[in-house]
């Protein structure tokens, strides 16, 4: 099962920002289709695409109001047929994203639970004690309903009401939608933060925190995994958790091929590294002797158990990883490549979010009334009702809003980035008219077509694809060093983290450079310097 993924790539579109076919500012599915001979060319195998599905979109689709209808922003059902079946023509499947953990308060299953119906009350998780719990977005986890007289669990936004996975009848709804999908062709699957969702048993007598550390890999969600997994009938499809929190020993049993689970896991540990006392809202450089520890700890281990990650550094959530732990200014185009080959070169499945393989850099935007993100808008508020500055709070906001992953995807150097004929719903970033996949097209020293080249080495390679993993010692903290052996092969990756000339001792390494960003050698590496040595 895992030769469908092993030497894959998938590639995540965030529908809303990607591309927009009728000039009303908001990407489309159609928008997608006349994307696709680009993702094509990229050589990935799977397209991620963020929830299409009807939603009031207080988080962008991820507050789902009905999961088996397109939502007429981004077009009709017919549209997402023609994409579906575009995209199998081109020899690329399709990964739909279920949202699971929660629906939105707007789906008829919520509305009749406030209306009282108890057979819709027990699929959603209402209290009258609850634990003072805080949601991810900022306020309390738990929304009182006067007309019930009862609290409602919300992990997320209130707008977004937690399903009760320990009733069985919201297990069998959720395998059904699954399987609709899967009968139009998708190919596989991402889950939304799929292990919050069972959750600990005598919720009221729990006591006060962030409610999400309370709901992380409950009592049965190895047990609920594998009945969605078995029962609608997908553990030969390529599948993706998200996973909030979550530990090695979980993610080896979700990704284990014997479990029968999931094909992959997505964790967060490695980016965290620059979370001040473990809070998002905080600035603070990446901590590189964290990052190899987390790196190290994780590959080795699933290695060893012979599990399987979801390789990333970007998603629509995470800001632009060249402005975080790259550098936008006179090493953009060597960070950006360095950071690509980190991960794609590792074990696992690499994910490109849409723009990373153009280098696009975090928004910097300058006024609170540019973001539009929930959770962005909820910090503001709090981190001024703390006392911070309002320019230390868009400076927080500059480097931690999700809305730097979600600005239009550039095109071009034209109107509006080429994303939209008309405006676009968020402000696109200003560099587009230098970074735009236009112009990267036609340099065969960009980004773009290195990823290209990235994709392609895990097809050509068995050792990238297959080999075991280990992290060695590079002799400075600033260069990350790791090797992949397979059948007496051995491929040496140094990747120098620093935007200095670093020196690395006690590698020894002989053979030919399978991909690189400058013509360096490797006791000696310049800044942002990656260099990938294949031996045997
Ligand atoms: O995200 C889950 C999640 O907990 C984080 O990635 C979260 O967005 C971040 O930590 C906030 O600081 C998933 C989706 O990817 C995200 O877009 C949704 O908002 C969220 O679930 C709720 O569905
Ligand atoms: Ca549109």
């Amino acid at each position: 099962m895992q030769d469908k993924f092993k030497s894959s790539t998938v590639y995540q579109i965030y529908i809303k920002s990607f591309c927009d076919s009728n000039g009303d500012g908001i990407g489309d599915i159609n928008g997608i289709r006349s994307k696709l001979p680009y993702i094509k060319s990229l050589g990935v195998k799977y397209i991620w695409v963020t929830p299409l599905f009807c939603s009031p979109m207080a988080d962008n689709g991820y507050d789902v109001s009905d999961y088996r209808n397109i939502n007429p922003m981004f077009g009709t059902m017919e549209d997402c047929e023609k994409m579906l079946s575009e995209a199998d023509e081109l020899g690329i499947g399709f990964m739909f994203d279920m949202v699971f953990n929660h629906t939105s308060d707007e789906h008829e299953w919520f509305r009749k639970a406030l209306a009282g119906d108890p057979k819709y009350m027990d699929y959603y998780i209402f209290r009258d004690n609850p634990p003072e719990w805080s949601s991810v977005f900022g306020g309390s986890a738990w929304e009182f309903v006067p007309s019930l007289g009862k609290y409602y669990l919300h992990l997320f936004d209130p707008k977004q009401p937690d399903l009760n996975w320990d009733n069985p009848a919201v297990r069998e709804e959720l395998k059904d939608v699954v399987r609709f999908w899967k009968g139009k062709g998708v190919k596989g699957f991402r889950f939304d933060v799929l292990n919050l969702t069972s959750k600990p048993a005598n919720l009221e007598s729990l006591p006060s925190g962030a409610g999400a550390s309370f709901c992380k890999d409950g009592p049965h969600i190895h047990e609920y995994i594998r009945e969605l997994a078995e029962d609608s009938g997908i553990t030969d499809m390529i599948t993706v958790g998200e996973m909030s929190s979550t530990t090695l020993e979980n993610c080896i049993r979700y990704s284990s091929p014997e479990s029968h689970e999931l094909s992959m896991c997505f964790n967060f540990h490695h980016l965290k590294v620059d979370y001040k006392d473990g809070g998002k809202w905080t600035l603070m450089p990446p901590d590189l002797n964290e990052l190899r520890r987390i790196f190290s700890q994780w590959q080795e281990g699933m290695s060893k158990a012979g599990s399987w990650q979801a390789l990333f550094w970007c998603n629509h959530d995470q800001p632009r990883i060249v402005s975080r732990f790259g550098d936008e200014g006179e090493y953009w185009k060597e960070s950006a490549k360095m950071l690509a080959t980190f991960v794609h070169l590792l074990r696992g499945t690499p994910y490109i979010y849409q723009g990373e393989e153009l280098g696009m850099t975090n928004a910097h935007f300058t006024d609170i009334s540019q973001y539009q993100d929930v959770e962005s808008l909820n910090y503001y508020r709090i981190m001024r009702e703390n006392g911070t500055s309002e320019a230390d709070a868009i400076a927080v906001l500059g480097a931690k809003s999700r809305d730097n992953a979600r600005t239009p995807m550039q095109w071009t150097s034209g109107h509006e980035a080429g994303f939209t004929a008309g405006k676009s719903w968020l402000s696109v970033t200003g560099n587009y008219t230098d970074i735009n996949a236009e112009a990267e097209e036609s340099d065969p020293d960009s980004i773009l077509n290195y990823y290209r080249q990235l994709v392609q080495l895990r097809k050509d390679y068995a050792v990238i694809s297959d080999g075991d993993v280990r992290f060695i010692e590079t002799g400075n903290e600033k260069v990350i060093g790791y090797e992949r052996r397979l059948n007496g092969e051995r491929l040496v990756v140094l990747c120098n983290f620093s935007g200095n000339d670093e020196k690395v001792t006690g590698v020894d390494v002989k053979g030919k450079v399978l991909i690189g960003n400058y013509s360096g050698t490797h006791r000696m590496m310049k800044p942002y310097e990656v260099l990938a040595i294949l031996e045997g």
